[in-house]
Order: C-alpha cells, then sequence, then structure tokens
C-alpha cells in the first residue's frame, strides 16, 4: 500500500459511523449472522449512559455494553489517558522487560482486592484470565509436590469464557457440545437456579444452600487428594443471573478448606462494583484463593484481564535458583500500556465518583423497579442483586428463545433501549453512572415491550 492509499483519520470515522456497504466477510461472534445481517444493529457512538446508532437513534444503555462500561462511556479521563499513551508507548515487550504501567496497576489492584489477593497476574480477556487461573491452579499443587491434584470442579449453567479450559468447566450446553472432549477430569457442581422455590425472591434467594453439599459428594466420588480447584461465578451472568442462594458461598469456601481444594471467584462480571464493593466476594464476605476479572478493569475500553492470587499461591512459586523463570505462563500482551493507562484512569473515576458504591445506594430502588414487572404477561421470574437484573419469559411452544430476542430486538428498534437476552432471560447490568430517572426509563421500555410482545 502506498502512503496515498492510506485512509485518513477523517475517512475512518466516516466509516465508523455508517453501515457498511458489505457484511460478508465479517464472521461474528455469538451473533446468528445471517439474522443479524439482514437488519443490523449498529453502533456508532457512545457517550454516559446512551450509545448512538448509525441511523441516529440515541440508545439508552441497560447492560453497561457487555457488562464492562460500569463508569459510563466515552468518560474523558479515560479516552485521555488511553490517547495520551498511545502517543508516549505503544508496545513494550512484555516477556524478560517490562514499562512501569503494570507494577503501578497492579499495586492499585492489590489494595482494594480482599485479603490475602495481594498479586495479579495480567491477561486481556475474561476467558484468558480463567485459563489462567486454572493453569495456576495446577501448577501451584505441582510445585508443592501434589501433583496428582489435576482434577477441576466447575458449575451447570456456568460461564468462564470460550477458551478449552473455560468451556471445559463452564456448564452451558452449547458452548461445549460442538467442541469434542475439551479438558479430561472435570466435575461439574449443580447449578442454584431454582424458580419453583425461590420465583420472584428480592435479592439473594432464601433456599437452596444445600446445594453446595453436593462438594462433598463429589469429593467423596475422586477423593480430594485429585482434585485441584472449584471454580464457581458468585453471580453466573450469561447463564441468565444466576444468584447464590443465602449461605452456599461460604459453605462452598468451608469445603474447600477443608479439603485443600483452591476456590476461584470467576468475577469478570462482579467485579469493579456491579454489586456494591469493588468485588462479590467483598459483598459476599467469602475470599476466594483466585479472582478472575475482566471487563470493568478498564471500562471496556481497551482489552484486558487480571488474576488475583492469594499471597501464599504467589509465594509457592518463588523458590529455585533466582534466574529460573518461575511460571511458565503469559501473553505478547500481558501489561499492554494501552491497557494499563485505560485501567489506571478508570480506577481513578471508580474511586471520585464512589461509583462502587452505587449499587448499595440505588439498589432498592432497583429492585422495585424491576419487580414492579411482575404481573406482566409472560414474566416467570424476576432477580436482582445489587445493579443486576433479570426477567424471565416463559418460552414460546415453537422454540426456547424466540420470545427473548423479539423483546431484545424490539426494545432496541422501537424503544431505543438495549437489554441482553440470553435465551428467554432478559438480563441488565446498566453502567453504575445512572440515576432514578434511567431506571425508571429502563424499565418504562422494557415494560412496553414485553406487553407488546405478548
Ligand atoms: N467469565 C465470566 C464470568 C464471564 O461473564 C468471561 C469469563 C469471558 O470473558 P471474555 O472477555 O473472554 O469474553 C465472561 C464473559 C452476556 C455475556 O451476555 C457475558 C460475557 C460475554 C459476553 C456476553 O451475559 N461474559
Amino acid at each position: 500500500m502506498s502512503s496515498s492509499d492510506t485512509p485518513s483519520a477523517h475517512d475512518l470515522q466516516a466509516l465508523a459511523t455508517a453501515t457498511p456497504e458489505r457484511t460478508d466477510a465479517f464472521w461474528m461472534p455469538f451473533t446468528a449472522n445471517r439474522q443479524f445481517k439482514k437488519s443490523p444493529r449498529l453502533l456508532a457512538s457512545a457517550e454516559g449512559m446512551y450509545y448512538r446508532s448509525v441511523d441516529g437513534r440515541e440508545v439508552l444503555d441497560g447492560t453497561a455494553g457487555l457488562w464492562c462500561v460500569n463508569a459510563g462511556h466515552g468518560h474523558p479521563h479515560i479516552v485521555g489517558a488511553i490517547q495520551k499513551q498511545a502517543a508516549t508507548l505503544d508496545y513494550a515487550p512484555a516477556f524478560q522487560m517490562g514499562h512501569p504501567l503494570p507494577f503501578i496497576l497492579a499495586e492499585r489492584l492489590a489494595a482494594i482486592a480482599p485479603d490475602p489477593l495481594k498479586h495479579v497476574f495480567f491477561t486481556n480477556s475474561g476467558s484468558e484470565s480463567v485459563d489462567t487461573a486454572l493453569k495456576i491452579a495446577l501448577a501451584y499443587h505441582r510445585v508443592r509436590g501434589e501433583g496428582q491434584r489435576t482434577r477441576l470442579i466447575g458449575r451447570e449453567k456456568g460461564y468462564h469464557g470460550v477458551g478449552f479450559g473455560g468451556i471445559s468447566v463452564g456448564g452451558m450446553v452449547n458452548n461445549r457440545k460442538f467442541f469434542g472432549s475439551m479438558l479430561p477430569g472435570v466435575d461439574h457442581l449443580p447449578h442454584t437456579l431454582d424458580i419453583k422455590r425461590n420465583g420472584f425472591s428480592r435479592g439473594l434467594p432464601a433456599r437452596g444452600a444445600e446445594l453446595a453439599e453436593d462438594l462433598e459428594r463429589i469429593v467423596a466420588l475422586h477423593d480430594a487428594s485429585t482434585i485441584a480447584a472449584v471454580i464457581i461465578e458468585p453471580i453466573s451472568g450469561s447463564a441468565g443471573v444466576v444468584l447464590p442462594p443465602e449461605g452456599y458461598l461460604k459453605r462452598i469456601r468451608e469445603i474447600c478448606d477443608k479439603h485443600g481444594i483452591l476456590l476461584i471467584f470467576d468475577e469478570v462480571i462482579t467485579g469493579f462494583g456491579r454489586v456494591g464493593k469493588a468485588f462479590a466476594a467483598q459483598r459476599f464476605g467469602v475470599v476466594p484463593d483466585m479472582i478472575t476479572t475482566a471487563k470493568g478493569l478498564t471500562n471496556g475500553a481497551v482489552p484486558m484481564g487480571a488474576v488475583f492470587t492469594s499471597k501464599g499461591i504467589h509465594d509457592a512459586f518463588m523458590h529455585g535458583p533466582e534466574g529460573a523463570i518461575e511460571l511458565f505462563h503469559g501473553y505478547t500482551y500481558s501489561g499492554h500500556p494501552l491497557a494499563c493507562a485505560a485501567a489506571l484512569a478508570t480506577l481513578d473515576v471508580y474511586e471520585s465518583e464512589g461509583l462502587f458504591e452505587k449499587s448499595i445506594e440505588l439498589g432498592p430502588y432497583w429492585e422495585d423497579a424491576i419487580h414492579s414487572l411482575k404481573g406482566l404477561p409472560n414474566v416467570i421470574d424476576v432477580r436482582n442483586y445489587g445493579l443486576v437484573g433479570a426477567v424471565e419469559l416463559a418460552a414460546r411452544p415453537e422454540g426456547v428463545g424466540q420470545r427473548g430476542y423479539e423483546v431484545f430486538n424490539r426494545c432496541y428498534f422501537e424503544q431505543n433501549l438495549m437489554v441482553r437476552c440470553t435465551g428467554d432471560v432478559i438480563a441488565l447490568s446498566p453502567p453504575l453512572i445512572l440515576n432514578k430517572e434511567h431506571i425508571d426509563r429502563i424499565f418504562d421500555r422494557l415494560a412496553a415491550t414485553i406487553r407488546a410482545t405478548a
């Protein structure tokens, strides 16, 4: 390409805000490609609580993008930090070399993480964070002389990204069934969704803590000496917002402790203020041995993930000759300068705007608003915690997911509201900068759509 062929920045802006002429080459992720391309939902820009679509509509963001834009869109402090960093240091090698920012960022992250999770390994996504945590768990047992602990325990309906490790411990059938035998030696706890007993609970469901006892059954079956780690989401997001029954997480922690099994919380969606503290671990008062994160870490502005590990896990690796690499794992872009700049600026905003507390301040109003949908046609459950919500709809006789998709699509085109649908569950997770008027608007528009889709 000669320099005269290089598109100018102005041309790129024009391209980025209009419907593309051709849509064939791009194979879209987790999307019904043929359906989408007939009637694309394309976003051109965003500010605060709103997207603007390529056809010029202002669309209220009920989902913080995909659970990631916790500080709202286009925050000037975050934008400025990324721009400056791009012009200062575009990239530095991540292995046996470094640059200052990941060191500074890791210290700041350690300061907001629960004790003793004071060490941070950087990745580029939630999927990579999960695979990293699983690998650290296996290697941790090995460096301590317990290399026979290789078994990993996940949970039905769990979502841990799309790497082979993540789908192996995950429990969403469509994410697994096409992809062969995955990792061997994995078992699954039962999920905790029980609409019959807990339907329309406000906050955490009261019934179901005993489901944690299933871990004892799995331990008895395989023997504790073969089990490396249990990984669960404190709140499952992708499967349609599945909440932990009161007391459930504490019991899982106790059983793991009893048997020397590591506990990993996947906080890719619950991290960074979604439920009223930096991490759900803190809100629920249960501290795991590792926490996996991504999304809200950089406000979604630059891809980045992070795994928090306990001091005990980290220190177990810091033996042997000083010149030996302690963990044979990492990514070209671990601690990327742009991602670090975005994350540091995002942490500034969370702090200066008090966003981690927003889910506690607004939680009761959010809860009342979402439960006002009870009684609308086809609403069979409503679930909420912090600034997370789900409205479960009865499936149409023609097929699971059809009603959910129609509500999602009509919200977008007819009500200028972005929600998520997963099966027939409408999931909500707004930016934490929202106010009560935004909450009213979200639920007015969603209620109108649910009525219209009856
Ligand atoms: N763990 C959890 C708990 C997640 O929610 C991942 C891992 C994977 O992250 P990456 O960055 O590799 O995508 C996730 C991702 C939804 C939805 O609609 C949720 C996710 C992604 C896309 C959609 O609920 N979570």
